[in-house]
């Protein structure tokens, strides 16, 4: 049985390529794609996830917009790492789906309390406002999710501050929620995403594939990779968002260990950080659990499997 996933989003080059690998995956099947401001206005990453959604031939999928701005502060975007589109790079295609009228934060509602208890797992890969909403507006969805695997946040990595990452840092009230609600959450973080590199081998192996949607990843991989290099030094770019997606469809690709998880909501320099409690065992009822490390040939392998599947879809 596939697993069923909502996305919530806000591609975002990574996210992109996370939306490509829940879709081509066997092992997925994408309930819902839901949009939250982030990597840029809430608009333009919307526009995003819809030419996404074309590239890669998803039909019968919902996308629905969320919120457009954090809890309690103000809009921050990440230009510096993904453009002025938010997806800048490739050229891409008009949308082939409509977006669903409903706001995000009631689509996550609606498709939980619809599904059996235990069946819909939540895959954030932007800020967690939507989900903060959701949770606060419905609490019986709580122990009805699977569990929450969140791209976010780091044990010993920051790099939207020297501590905080950037989903997390944007929006700190509402990762707070998230990690505070008795549900089953992965943190995916920083530890582990800043191994997923794309390495030459890597953007090679995707060229080969020979396939629209390859030609695109390869777009985009390309600028993030001129970005991240620019901005951070980084020979390669982290593709940080299809490894929470990853580790849905293959947990193995993921080291993690047990630890309560908090956000640091006033700290002069750490607002924003994700404080994981490492020391000893953690107790029998901690619900929160981070990712430590990546077996980085699983995890690629994964992408390009998903891609190959995609093949060429017809436009
Ligand atoms: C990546 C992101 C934001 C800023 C930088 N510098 C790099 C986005 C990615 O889409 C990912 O979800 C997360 N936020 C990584 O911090
Ligand atoms: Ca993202």
């Amino acid at each position: 049985m596939p697993r069923k996933i909502i996305l919530d989003c806000d591609p975002g080059h990574d996210d992109a390529i996370a939306i490509l690998l829940a879709h081509g995956s066997p092992r997925i099947e994408l309930a819902a794609i839901t949009t939250v401001h982030g990597n840029q206005t809430l608009a333009k990453v919307t526009r995003n996830a819809l030419g996404v959604a074309a590239v890669a031939g998803i039909t019968g999928v919902p996308v629905a917009a969320g919120c457009d701005r954090p809890l309690v502060r103000a809009f921050e975007a990440a230009p510096e790492i993904h453009g002025d589109s938010g997806l800048d790079g490739p050229q891409l295609p008009a949308p082939s789906l409509e977006l669903d009228p409903r706001h995000a934060v009631d689509l996550i509602i609606d498709i939980v309390m619809s599904h059996d208890p235990g069946t819909i797992t939540l895959v954030p890969t932007g800020a967690l406002t939507n989900i903060a909403m959701a949770v606060r507006k419905e609490p019986r969805i709580a122990p009805r999710v699977r569990e929450v695997v969140l791209m976010g946040g780091g044990v010993h990595e920051g790099n939207w501050t020297p501590v905080a990452e950037f989903n997390i840092k944007i929006d700190p009230e509402a990762a707070h929620i998230v990690f505070n609600e008795p549900w089953s959450v992965t943190m995916v973080g920083l530890d582990a995403t800043h191994r997923a590199l794309a390495t030459d081998q890597v953007v090679a192996d995707i060229a080969r594939l020979d396939t629209a949607p390859a030609a695109f990843v390869g777009e985009l991989l390309a600028f993030f990779g001129v970005m991240y290099q620019e901005s951070q030094g980084f020979d390669a770019p982290p593709v940080h968002d299809p490894c929470a997606v990853a580790y849905v469809i293959d947990p193995g690709v993921l080291t993690v260990q047990r630890a309560p998880v908090d956000v640091e909501l006033q700290g002069a320099l750490t607002t924003g950080m994700t404080v994981a409690d490492l020391r000893g065992p953690a107790a029998e009822d901690c619900h929160t659990q981070v990712a430590t490390g990546i077996d980085t040939e699983r995890f690629w392998a994964l992408v390009l499997d998903a891609l190959r599947r995609i093949g060429d879809p017809p436009q």
